[in-house]
């Protein structure tokens, strides 16, 4: 099967000539998603495999990775690839095997974990999802290209991604993110929704901290149509930044499934800035190895408002915290130091 789709898209990729474009094509590059069988994935994988994510003139081979249950599911994704004739997709690896699924790979969007099941404890996720990001970070060290960008979704992603990097000898740790990017684009709607403004007005804001109901919304530099704006404090503090916090739950109790599309979105659009940069005078949320800028203990992965520039992120610096928003992350930065003690075993 795996031959089979190769071979057929390879052959589709020849029909779409270069003049298709209007300019020339890059080397192609791979990109791995896990978890590609799941809802995420399907609403995520045609909008890479399109070239939204990497921009037109980037050819793809895409590397889905997926568990052995999940194989016919993922196949038939592979298939309806196939059947959109994507100009820019040069090959497809579906498989169950790591070592394959990871081999020279240069963007890997880690979408599959183990879900928090009925009961379960925050614990118990951890120590599920720390032996799969343990064996996953193996591989990439072990197989994927030297050059690897990755960003983690699958949650808890902060110190999933946190357990990963642990794995790796030597790709710079600065390559592991994980992503607050739904947060983020959450945050910007609800502000420009209140401001009366459209999304892309809203500059300058950003989330701190973990992935989590404790992460933090921080909105005191936001410009709106590039003046500064305000929103009264009450409604910060009792409506938006619950809201965003909650917005996960709600979107499950209306949909009766969790976010898919908006988080697939989100994934690509973390790529896309690290790749190409933040607009001049805006920034972006990544959580990133925290290097102990804002008072975080240095390792921890951590959200920070960030620049990019020539697939570098740096870390905004000086933002003014004020007592309300110190409160707010000194109780993120402990979640995710008791995260961190409770894979403490998993970090040696
Ligand atoms: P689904 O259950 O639809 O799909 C998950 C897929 O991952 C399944 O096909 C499963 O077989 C696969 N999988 C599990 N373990 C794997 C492994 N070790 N290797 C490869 N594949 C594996 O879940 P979906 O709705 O797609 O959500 C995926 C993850 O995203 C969940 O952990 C979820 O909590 C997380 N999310 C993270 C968000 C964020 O902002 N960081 C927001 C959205 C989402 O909730």
């Amino acid at each position: 099967m795996q031959k089979y789709l190769q071979k057929a898209l390879t052959n589709q990729f020849t029909r779409a000539s270069i003049a298709h474009f209007g300019q020339s094509l890059k080397p192609p590059v791979r990109v791995a998603i896990t978890g590609a069988a799941g809802q995420i994935g399907y609403s995520l994988i045609f909008r890479v495999a399109s070239g939204e994510m990497l921009g037109p003139n980037q050819p793809i081979i895409l590397h889905l990775i997926d568990l052995p249950f999940a194989m016919t599911a993922l196949n038939g994704v592979a298939m309806e690839i196939q059947d959109c004739a994507f100009p820019l997709v040069q090959g497809i690896v579906a498989t169950d095997n790591q070592t394959v699924g990871f081999k020279d790979v240069n963007y890997a969007l880690l979408v599959g974990a183990k879900p928090r099941g009925p009961g379960m404890e925050r614990g118990d996720l951890l120590k599920d999802n720390g032996k799969i990001f343990t064996e996953t970070g193996k591989y990439i060290n072990d197989h994927a290209s030297r050059d690897i960008k990755v960003v983690v979704v699958g949650n808890p992603c902060n110190t999933n991604c946190l357990i990963l990097a642990n794995q790796i000898k030597d790709i710079p740790k600065e390559n592991f993110t994980a992503m607050t990017r739904l947060d983020h684009n959450r945050a910007q709607y609800q502000l420009a929704d209140k401001l009366g403004v459209h999304s892309s007005d809203i500059r300058k804001i950003a989330i701190f901290g973990n992935h989590s109901p404790t992460m933090v919304p921080y909105i005191d530099q936001m410009t709106a149509k590039n003046h500064k704006a305000t929103v009264d404090q009450q409604w910060v503090t009792q409506t938006f930044i619950p809201s965003v916090q909650q917005r996960g739950a709600e979107i499950i109790k209306a949909r009766k499934l969790s976010s898919a599309a908006s988080a697939g979105n989100a994934a690509m659009n973390h790529i896309t800035t690290w790749v190409n940069g933040t607009p001049e005078g805006d920034y972006t949320s990544m959580a990133i190895p925290s290097d102990g800028s804002y008072g975080v203990p240095k390792g921890l992965i951590f959200s920070f408002p960030v620049t990019v520039k020539n697939g570098k992120y740096s870390i905004v610096q000086g933002l003014p915290i004020s007592p309300f928003y110190q409160g707010l992350l000194d109780k993120t930065i402990k979640e995710l130091v008791d995260e961190r003690n409770a894979v403490d075993h998993l970090l040696k």
